[in-house]
């Protein structure tokens, strides 16, 4: 078939919301948009294990660790979904971790911040999970079928992760006078790097109008910004704490929240690998990749022994 006629049916099943599929022909640059923001999003869920994980052993009760420990493995079976959804475009799980381990490849600027204390963790589910809800629910109408497919699954998880994390911050500010203000203290250092998760603004985000016209991105960076903005003031009203932010003011015109200047120079920077917690982070997924060698050694002998006795 010529590649027009590719082309066009390609088309067609993009304006009649019918998902591509990983055999089906598709445009090369349809292909690597994909490979890159599913690689950077599984990348993130891994990455996005450490600074939580630092807490289990700290969390307060033995219900709040069984809780981390749940969310946590939640986040490592995301990472591998996507890693999977990923795989089938054609490029190797090998490759992108190779890409992560030498940075190279880029994740949530998000995680590259430290959790100092146990309101960090309300703060990150609140949040961070509340911001990849925002993100990733229209991600589970994206046109490629595997990616749409593994979102719809991660949502109904990344639910659950929003609410314990609120819950978390609605027991502390209900608490003592010092809780209270870690609650508050938690969410003026997660406020600004949270709006950050959504990318940069629509006027300066290379790839927002092409993948829209593929249906991959729903929503704009500014949009689920803006939705996110709205959304999260209700809720720290209901928890008595105040969003560091003087300009957020109810703007009765737009029906929005209006709101201050994100510090864009803070987010290059950290993208740029110059966060607080970049190279601890990448150092980190380094040596665990290096002492997991014995592990992935042991499931490909079994996986051969396993195959051996099937022919036999
Ligand atoms: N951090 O043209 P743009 C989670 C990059 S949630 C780092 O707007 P696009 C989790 C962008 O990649 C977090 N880099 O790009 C939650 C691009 O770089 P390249 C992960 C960022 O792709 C709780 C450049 O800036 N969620 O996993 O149209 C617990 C230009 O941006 C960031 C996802 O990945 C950032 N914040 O839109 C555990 C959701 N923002 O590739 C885990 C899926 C932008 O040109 N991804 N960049 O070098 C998306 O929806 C989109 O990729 C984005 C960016 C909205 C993030």
């Amino acid at each position: 078939m010529a590649i027009e006629e590719l082309q066009e049916i390609f088309d067609d099943k993009i304006k009649q919301e019918i998902k591509i599929e990983p055999k089906d022909w598709m445009p090369d640059d349809y292909r690597k948009t994909l490979i890159r923001q599913i690689s950077q999003h599984a990348h993130s869920e891994i990455v996005g294990m450490l600074p939580e994980a630092n807490w289990i052993t700290r969390a307060p009760t033995l219900k709040r660790k069984a809780i981390l420990i749940a969310k946590v493995q939640d986040e490592a079976g995301h990472g591998l979904y996507l890693y999977a959804a990923a795989e089938t475009l054609g490029i190797s799980r090998e490759g992108m971790v190779d890409q992560l381990l030498c940075g190279r490849a880029k994740y949530s600027s998000i995680f590259n911040y430290p959790t100092l204390n146990w309101a960090d963790i309300g703060a990150i589910g609140w949040l961070v999970d509340g911001a990849a809800i925002m993100n990733q629910v229209p991600l589970c109408r994206a046109s490629f079928g595997p990616y749409s497919r593994a979102m719809i699954r991660i949502c109904k998880e990344e639910s659950f992760h929003q609410r314990q994390g609120y819950e978390i911050l609605l027991t502390l500010s209900r608490g003592s006078k010092e809780q209270k203000a870690m609650a508050q203290d938690a969410l003026n250092r997660w406020w600004w790097p949270s709006l950050m998760m959504f990318g940069p603004n629509d006027d300066a985000s290379p790839h927002t109008v092409q993948s829209m016209k593929w249906k991959i991105k729903r929503f704009t960076n500014d949009e689920l910004r803006q939705k996110f903005v709205d959304v999260c003031k209700e809720q720290a009203d209901i928890l008595g704490i105040t969003i560091p932010d003087p300009d957020l003011k109810w703007n009765k015109e737009r029906n929005h929240y209006d709101f201050g200047e994100i510090n864009w120079e803070e987010f290059r920077n950290v993208i740029k690998g110059n966060g607080p917690c970049n190279k601890e982070r990448l150092s980190a997924r380094v040596s665990a990749h290096e002492n997991g060698e014995w592990v992935r050694e042991a499931a490909l002998a079994h996986a051969k022994k396993r195959r051996k006795e099937v022919i036999a």
